[in-house]
């Protein structure tokens, strides 16, 4: 009896831990087995294919996989349009992805669809670009460039060259109308230049960061007052390719005639200053997939470190070219 008893509270002990542990186990098995079956989902609304810059932040976050194959990604190319990304992160919700990384092609009209993110229970990161909205808490995290940042330090390369009592005449090719790295980098340049009174910024329209349209209206800035541009000030690398190309065409030489400073690092910017075509680079760094993994995988365990994350970015002169091209990994 005494043996029986002994063995039968043993077995509801072993029962109940059993019940416990299967519950917990079963949940954490349940819990377990999902995650170690189930890959993590990071649906990304990229914002197109623009330039050499948004090419090659596709191309790191589409590696995400290749990092850590508990992940997947989804893409979407929004291909410029608000839209078309507003689109993708209703059909990320409809997939029920893990995690929504938005590159926001501007900054406002995001609010209603982050609220339905958000009541999807899915948590969105922005990347590169960001939004503003009325609450803060439709956005998880962001990683990306200081854009404002980036404009003073454009801005310090031509007072570095000319000094701040210098009369200087610029031309500026404006980013995406409403963009993050349009809005920044031209507050960031036009607050450093107000210490320099002689500067005068008498062209300024936007490029939309393409070479296309870099090319056409450093065109029209050089039929206007081609006699008068001392300084090209390019929002990113790519409307200042176009643009060297119309000041060749025009007859004037660029980086000496005109001094350019732009804003990416892409290589083929460094392979014009290398030939001494422009004459200042601020790196503006594409390459987020590690860093949006990374945060990925934070938010997802409930563990973030920082709500924001800026990429590390340097700045380069012409007679830095040459040794740095070789470095460059986009
Ligand atoms: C900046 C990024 C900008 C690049 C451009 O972080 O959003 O958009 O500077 C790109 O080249 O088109």
């Amino acid at each position: 009896m005494k043996f029986k008893k002994i063995a039968a509270l043993a077995a509801t002990a072993v029962l109940t831990i059993g019940i416990f542990a299967g519950c917990g186990g079963a949940s954490q098995q349940t819990s377990s087995s999902n995650s170690s079956s189930k890959k993590k989902v990071i649906g990304f609304a990229q914002v197109g294919a623009e330039s050499g810059w948004r090419t090659a932040e596709t191309t790191s976050i589409k590696e995400i996989p290749k990092l850590d194959p508990n992940f997947e990604l989804k893409f979407s190319d929004g291909q410029q349009k608000q839209e078309n990304q507003i689109k993708a992160i209703r059909s990320f919700i409809a997939e029920k992805v893990d995690i929504i990384a938005l590159d926001p092609v501007v900054e406002t009209g995001w609010d209603t669809v982050l609220r339905e993110a958000k009541n999807a229970k899915i948590p969105v990161v922005i990347v590169d670009r960001n939004v503003k909205v009325a609450d803060n808490s439709l956005v998880t995290a962001f990683l990306g460039s200081d854009m404002e940042e980036e404009g003073k330090r454009a801005a310090k390369i031509v007072i570095d060259k000319f000094g701040k009592d210098a009369k200087l005449n610029i031309a500026e090719l404006q980013g995406t109308v409403g963009s993050t790295a349009m809005i920044g980098r031209q507050k960031g340049f036009n607050e450093t230049i107000k210490d320099c009174p002689n500067y005068k910024i008498i062209k300024s329209q936007t490029g939309d960061f393409t070479r296309a349209k870099g090319k056409e209206v450093m065109e029209a800035f050089l039929k206007s007052d081609g006699n008068k541009i001392n300084v090209l000030w390019s929002h990113n690398d790519d409307m200042a390719v176009g643009a060297i190309q119309a000041i060749e065409e025009y007859g004037k030489k660029p980086g000496k005639d005109i001094f350019i400073v732009s804003v990416d690092g892409i290589k083929d910017m460094f392979k014009l200053m290398a030939d001494g075509k422009s004459n200042g680079i601020v790196e503006c760094n594409p390459l987020l997939g590690p860093q949006l993994l990374e945060t990925s995988k934070q938010v997802l365990s409930g563990k973030l470190k920082d709500k924001i994350v800026h990429t590390k970015e340097g700045v380069f002169t012409q007679d830095q070219a040459k040794k740095e091209l070789p470095n460059r990994k986009y």
